[in-house]
């Protein structure tokens, strides 16, 4: 309708409608009236108006109107009836707390304004907003039982923040963890907290009051053998080499490398977890009144970190002992010269009497798998000292590494210099000697984080993509996958006993979330090294193994060179099978695991007590012994073939323990 006056007010507005009207009804003709008699008027004129047609249809339209409104009346009628019928009880309850009907109505609800019935009730006021479903740990607030009145603001407040902060999170975590590899998404664990980067109080060790309380699962026949095996294995060390490195149980002598007691120090959380609580009592002695660390020896950082630091530091969790922690923080502040280099890559000795560190006389390289598994042990002892160098040092490494070029689709090259922080000998590619277990703490670290440090999963995910797309290949006439090497652009199929630790390490990562196919992978490799044993002499596997690649009639799928046909008791395989059983339940891989010891007391046991690396396993007749008992044999083997028997997933449980790559387990910071 325009309107003359509005327009001379001012400018016109926009927001009018425009109806047309009859003549006699246009403003300005007889002017404004809207009285009833006027309109009862005018109504009756224009239903005269109106065809005899047009009159008709409006009847029937109110007739049909007036039938339909009969009909609904008498349903909703039902309806109110049945709501009014509500049980005594609920009508009890409203009564008792007044307000719940409109918390929770049954039918439509009047509508109220948002704080009506708030402060009266503060415990409506509770369930609106609701509690977002993941949080997990709300502000202490939330569980006070504020007065009612007074506190109801601040209670309204706080669950309002905590929803923004909640909806915040939720935008941040979904921005920072989803990360997208070639295709696969993986979203790790929302329980895990984001690893802090200043390192406080000192902690407790994680679990010894969990461990107490549990009911002792029995042991069975094949754990016992493994408990047997290893007081043999431990009467050979005690009787001809107590306190030194590694027995020697052809010669009833010893050997050393570091002159620090090593094979004592990695079997003390097995004798720990295998229940041998004289052996370990005996051997605590030692390392309280013998282990000295001030001693003017080269030690190689890599194997003292895992061996003697990593031993440390889980007898420590396991038993809760701290002299376990004090010999590990000596250890520990000893091995940090290794970093004063020009990269900060560490040096690959240290001398732990001096303080002073070199690389090996002959280059300034140091081995890419030592150098980057040395991180778990190291941010585990800042952890626990609260000093946060040890971590420093050790994730500077880590960071430098993620940015260096020579990559090959995430594979790493074996060296890397102390000087120019730059890996070299590039080309050739391994998930064997030199580069193994670099790829074990990508993962591990991952783990041990809280699965937060999302670098490391990268080049973890980067490098198994890489292991897919260069080394895995199918060998004849078995089509048993593998593992080879790949040298400047020449795949050899050749695969080191050593590689075994990766299809338990694939399936500890599908465990943890990661690609499906990962565990896929897992089961056809752990498959390829149990061959590695099955198909010798022997039952047990060389060091290396060249796969045949095409079929040759009466060839089997594994061929072993003269120079590669020793076993030194290497635990790969073993625990591989350990994860793969803890994670499927299949006891096919028990029974494997039965196998290989079996083979070991066939071929390796020396009566007089220990078990000897040989060095032949083609020939059962004369499997030629070398006379060494290596300490990982007790550290590693025995141990995971023990808990391999184990029905008891919570015997080192993991998902809240993380073997370190000598099978020393430390706590998971945050445990799923
Ligand atoms: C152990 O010292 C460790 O497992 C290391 O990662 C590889 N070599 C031996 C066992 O074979």
């Amino acid at each position: 309708m325009y309107s003359g006056a509005a327009a001379a007010a001012g400018p016109p507005r926009r927001d009018f409608i425009s109806v047309t009207l009859g003549p006699e009804e246009a403003v300005g003709v007889g002017g404004y009236n809207n009285s009833k008699a006027w309109r009862r008027r005018s109504c009756w004129r224009k239903w005269k108006q109106l065809s005899r047609l047009q009159r008709s249809v409006i009847l029937f339209l109110f007739a049909f109107l007036a039938v339909g409104g009969v009909i609904s009346y008498t349903s909703m009628g039902e309806a109110w009836k049945s709501i009014t019928n509500k049980s005594l009880d609920e009508q009890r309850t409203e009564q008792e707390i007044p307000g719940l009907k409109l918390a929770n109505p049954a039918v439509l609800p009047a509508p109220q304004k948002a704080d009506a019935n708030r402060g009266d009730y503060p415990e409506l006021s509770l369930q609106k907003p609701p509690k977002p479903p993941h949080v997990r740990r709300g502000p202490s607030n939330l569980q006070i039982k504020a007065p009612r009145r007074d506190r109801l603001k601040t209670q309204h407040d706080t669950i309002r923040a905590v929803e923004e902060l909640v909806e915040a999170d939720k935008v941040e975590k979904t921005e920072k963890s989803i990360i997208s590899w070639r295709g696969a998404v993986i979203e790790p664990d929302q329980s895990t907290e984001p690893p802090s980067s200043k390192i406080k109080e000192p902690e407790k060790p994680s679990s010894v009051e969990a461990e107490d309380q549990k009911e002792p699962v029995p042991i069975n026949e094949r754990q016992l053998a493994v408990i047997e095996a290893f007081r043999h294995a431990w009467k050979g060390y005690k009787d001809f080499a107590w306190g030194h490195d590694e027995l020697k149980p052809l010669s009833k002598s010893y050997s050393e490398w570091f002159g620090l007691g090593l094979t004592l120090i990695d079997a003390l959380d097995t004798m720990w977890i295998l229940g041998l609580k004289e052996e370990f009592e005996e051997a605590r002695k030692w390392v309280a009144n013998d282990l000295v660390f001030d001693k003017n020896v080269d030690v190689n950082l890599f194997e003292s970190t895992i061996r003697i630091l990593g031993g440390l530091l889980s007898t420590y969790h396991l038993s809760g002992d701290s002299l376990f922690l004090e010999k590990a923080k000596d250890i520990g502040n000893r091995l940090m010269p290794a970093f004063k280099t020009p990269s900060k890559i560490p040096y690959s000795d240290v001398n732990i009497g001096r303080g002073t560190a070199h690389p090996p006389r002959w280059t300034s390289d140091s081995t890419v798998a030592e150098v980057t598994s040395i991180q778990l042990e190291f941010r585990e002892l800042s952890r626990l000292t609260g000093d946060e160098k040890f971590q420093k040092a050790v994730d500077e490494v880590m960071k430098h590494v993620h940015t260096l070029s020579g990559k090959n689709d995430g594979l790493v090259p074996m060296f890397i210099n102390t000087n120019s922080g730059q890996f070299t000998h590039l080309g050739v590619y391994t998930l064997g000697a030199r580069a193994d277990s670099y790829y074990e703490y990508l993962l591990k670290q991952w783990i041990q984080g809280g699965k937060k440090e999302n670098e490391l999963l990268e080049d973890y995910m980067r490098a198994i993509e890489g292991v897919k797309k260069h080394l895995l290949q199918r060998s004849e006439p078995k089509k048993l996958a593998f593992v080879g090497e790949l040298a400047h652009g020449h795949f050899s199929a050749k695969m080191d006993h050593l590689v075994c630790f990766l299809p338990g390490t694939l399936a500890l990562g599908a465990h943890n979330g990661l690609a499906a196919d990962h565990m896929k992978l897992a089961e056809a490799l752990i498959e390829t090294c149990y061959q590695m044993y099955a198909q010798v002499e022997t039952g047990l596997s060389p060091e290396i193994v060249h796969f045949n690649l095409h079929a040759q009639k009466g060839h089997k799928d594994v061929e072993i060179k003269p120079a590669d046909r020793h076993n030194l008791l290497r635990p790969e395989t073993v625990e591989s099978l350990f994860y793969m059983y803890r994670f499927t339940g299949d006891k096919k891989y028990q029974d494997w695991g039965w196998e290989i010891l079996q083979n070991f007391n066939r071929y390796t046991r020396v009566s007089t007590g220990g078990y000897t690396s040989i060095n032949n396993v083609q020939n059962p007749s004369n499997p030629e012994p070398r006379d060494k008992m290596e300490s990982f044999f007790l550290g590693e083997t025995l141990k995971y073939m023990f808990l391999l028997f184990s029905d008891d997933i919570d015997l080192i449980n993991l998902d809240k323990y993380v073997f370190n790559t000598e099978a020393h387990p430390l706590p998971i910071w945050v445990p799923a």
